[in-house]
C-alpha cells in the first residue's frame, strides 16, 4: 500500500482488524523467509533499522546493517530472537544494505543467503556458513560468483537439488542486465516488451557457487504469453519464493510498485511458470514480501508490514496466517486486514 494512501489510517483500528500481529516487537524485521529444519520453524528476516537516510526509489532508506534469526515451535506460537547471527562488518565483500536473506540445511550445515551492496554500489549475494541454524554464520570472503541483483531464496527440491532464485527491480538492480551481461545504458523495458525475469541457478554441491550459468525464468499468461513489462499487477518485480505442492511448483513473488504478492505454477523449477492469481493483497508499507512453508500437515504464509511502525514503510514487522489451496491448486487470496 502506497505511503500516500496511509495518511488517513486510524492504525489503532487497523492493528484491531490485521489477521495476524507481529511475531516480535522489540525489533523491527522483514522479508521473512521460514523453513522448518528438525521440525522446527526458522525465520530467517532482514533487520529493519531507522539509520536516517533520506528515502528515495532506490531503496537507500532500508540501511540494514545485520540479521537476526527468529525461531518458533509452532506457528500460533511465541518467537524467539536468537540475537545476531551475521553483521555486515563481519562480511569482507559488503559495505552495506543487507538486505532479504533466505537460509537452506544440508549435511548438519546451515547456509545464509544474503543480499549487500559493495563499496562500489552493486549488489551481489552472499553466503555464510554456520553449524546451527540460528547462527552465528562466517561470510565467505567473496560474494557468489556470477550474481547480481538482491533477494535470493534457496529451495531444495525432492532429488536434494537446492536452487537459488533471485533479482529484484529499482533498487534491486535488476534492470541494468539482460541475460547476465550489466549495462548501465540498459533500464525496464517499455511497457509493450516483455517484463524482466527473475532468475534462477542450481547450487554447487558445497552450496558455496552456481553449478551452471544462471538462467532468466519466463511468467506466461494463461495465453501461453509471456507477461509484458506493462502489466504491473502480475509482472515479476522482487521478493522470489518457491514451493512445490502436489508435484507442482509454486513460483511466488512481488509486483513492487503494485503490491501484490502473486503466483504461478509450473512443471520444473526452472519454469515456465503459468500466472495463477494473487497470494496476499497489499500491506500497510510500500514493500511486499513472503515465504510460504509447510508445517505439520498445513501450509503459512509468512508475510510482513508497517502496521506497528505506523506506515514508515522501512520499519517492518513479520507476521504469519495460515494459507489454503483450492480442490484444483489454486491457491486463496489473502486479505491482511478484516
Ligand atoms: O528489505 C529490503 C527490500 O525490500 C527487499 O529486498 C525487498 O524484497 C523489499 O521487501
Amino acid at each position: 500500500m502506497p505511503e500516500e494512501n496511509i495518511a488517513h489510517i486510524d492504525f489503532d483500528e487497523l492493528n484491531r482488524k490485521a489477521i495476524s500481529r507481529p511475531l516480535v516487537s522489540h525489533i523491527y524485521t522483514a522479508d521473512p523467509s521460514a523453513h522448518v529444519f528438525e521440525g522446527r520453524i526458522y525465520i530467517y528476516p532482514s533487520h529493519d533499522i531507522e539509520a536516517g537516510i533520506p528515502f528515495d526509489d532506490l531503496g537507500s532508506h532500508f540501511a540494514m546493517e545485520d540479521y537476526h534469526v527468529l525461531s518458533m515451535e509452532h506457528p500460533a506460537g511465541e518467537a524467539t530472537d536468537h540475537g545476531i547471527a551475521l553483521h555486515v562488518r563481519d562480511v569482507p565483500w559488503a559495505q552495506r544494505q543487507m538486505w532479504a536473506p533466505d537460509a537452506a540445511s544440508k549435511d548438519g550445515k546451515y547456509y545464509l543467503y544474503f543480499p549487500a551492496k559493495r563499496a562500489d554500489d552493486f549488489f551481489q549475494i552472499g553466503v555464510a556458513v554456520s553449524d546451527s541454524p540460528t547462527g552465528p554464520f562466517k561470510a565467505e570472503a567473496e560474494a557468489i560468483k556470477g550474481s547480481y541483483s538482491i533477494d535470493p531464496a534457496v529451495f531444495q527440491d525432492e532429488d536434494g537439488q537446492y536452487y537459488l532464485y533471485f533479482g529484484g527491480l529499482w533498487g534491486g538492480q535488476l534492470q541494468w542486465y539482460r541475460g547476465n551481461e550489466y549495462n548501465e545504458n540498459y533500464a525496464e523495458p517499455n511497457g509493450h516488451e516483455v517484463a524482466l525475469g527473475p532468475r534462477v541457478a542450481k547450487l554447487s554441491a558445497d552450496m558455496l557457487q552456481f553449478a551452471e550459468p544462471v538462467r532468466e525464468i519466463e511468467i506466461l499468461d494463461e495465453a501461453g504469453n509471456p507477461l509484458l513489462a506493462g502489466d504491473n499487477e502480475r509482472r515479476f518485480f522482487e521478493a522470489s519464493w518457491m514451493h512445490k505442492y502436489n508435484g507442482k511448483y509454486y513460483f511466488s513473488y512481488s509486483t513492487g510498485d503494485t503490491h501484490n504478492i502473486c503466483y504461478a505454477i509450473g512443471d520444473s523449477p526452472y519454469g515456465p511458470f503459468t500466472y495463477k492469481g494473487v497470494v496476499l493483497n497489499p500491506v500497510v508499507g510500500w514493500t511486499n514480501h513472503h515465504s510460504i512453508t509447510e508445517f505439520e500437515g498445513k501450509w503459512f504464509l509468512f508475510y510482513h508490514d508497517s502496521s506497528l511502525s505506523k506506515g514508515v514503510t522501512h520499519l517492518r514487522s513479520v507476521k504469519v496466517t495460515e494459507l489454503k489451496y483450492n480442490e484444483d491448486g489454486t491457491i486463496q487470496t489473502i486479505t491482511p486486514y478484516l
